[in-house]
């Protein structure tokens, strides 16, 4: 096996990576990282210390193909990935496309996800100020989004890993409280084309599982 994957049973960037390298047909060894309650990773892998010794974090590829490719941060991975695996592509032809998928990525891993993130240490105060603005955050959000997609099914056009990021971002959210509404019907039928798609469901359902497992809550959405 030439690809190994380092992820956590629950982490939403380990997650993006899982589904691409599935999207793309490749084969691949899952390795999931030691997991503590508290959503900590301790002890932290070896390799994950080799590839990202400063940040110690998951998600992480090694590739031995051509001399070995290692690398963290599931952004890099994903451009990674579509270099050396072209087919079926997941960013969209023609430069400007390309350019605004990956806007669009981006921005829900550092403008999206941010919110979320802030959530997580806010459950216990869900009508705080900070929590009542993270939840404003996010729902600005979705409007933007629903409003991409008034002209076509995917944030980008077609399929792309800009769908995948922001729908795992939407699973940790409705998780932590800032879940879309009926405000933004296109979003809520995207996240149902996304979310029925089998390498999306094959990363998911698990991770809700374990979820469930440690009687955490599951989204409404995803209970099945
Ligand atoms: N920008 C990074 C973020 C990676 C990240 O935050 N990973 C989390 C899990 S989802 C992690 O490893 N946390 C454990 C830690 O920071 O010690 C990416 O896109 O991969």
């Amino acid at each position: 096996m030439t690809i190994h994957i380092y992820s956590g049973p629950l982490s939403m960037f380990g997650a993006k990576v899982e589904i691409a390298a599935r999207e793309k047909g490749l084969a691949f060894e899952l390795v999931m990282v030691p997991f503590i309650e508290g959503d900590a990773y301790e002890p932290k892998h070896p390799v994950v210390l080799r590839v990202n010794p400063v940040k110690q974090q998951v998600p992480v590829l090694t590739d031995e193909i051509d001399g070995g490719v290692e690398l963290f941060d599931s952004t890099q991975i994903f451009e990674y990935l579509e270099d050396r695996y072209p087919a079926p592509a997941l960013w969209p032809e023609g430069i400007a496309e390309r350019a605004r998928a990956r806007q669009l990525e981006q921005k829900s891993d550092e403008v999206f996800f941010p919110n979320v993130i802030k959530l997580f240490g806010l459950q216990h105060d869900m009508h705080s100020a900070a929590a009542i603005a993270a939840c404003a955050g996010c729902a600005r959000f979705y409007e933007e989004m629903e409003g991409l997609l008034a002209t076509r099914v995917y944030l980008a056009g077609p399929y792309s890993f800009a769908d995948i990021a922001f729908y795992m971002a939407c699973v940790f959210a409705d998780r932590k409280g800032a879940g879309m509404t009926d405000a933004t019907p296109r979003l809520l039928a995207w996240r149902t084309r996304v979310g029925d798609r089998p390498a999306v469901r094959a990363v998911v359902d698990p991770m809700m599982r374990f979820l469930a497992s440690q009687g955490r809550g599951v989204p409404a959405f995803l209970q099945r």
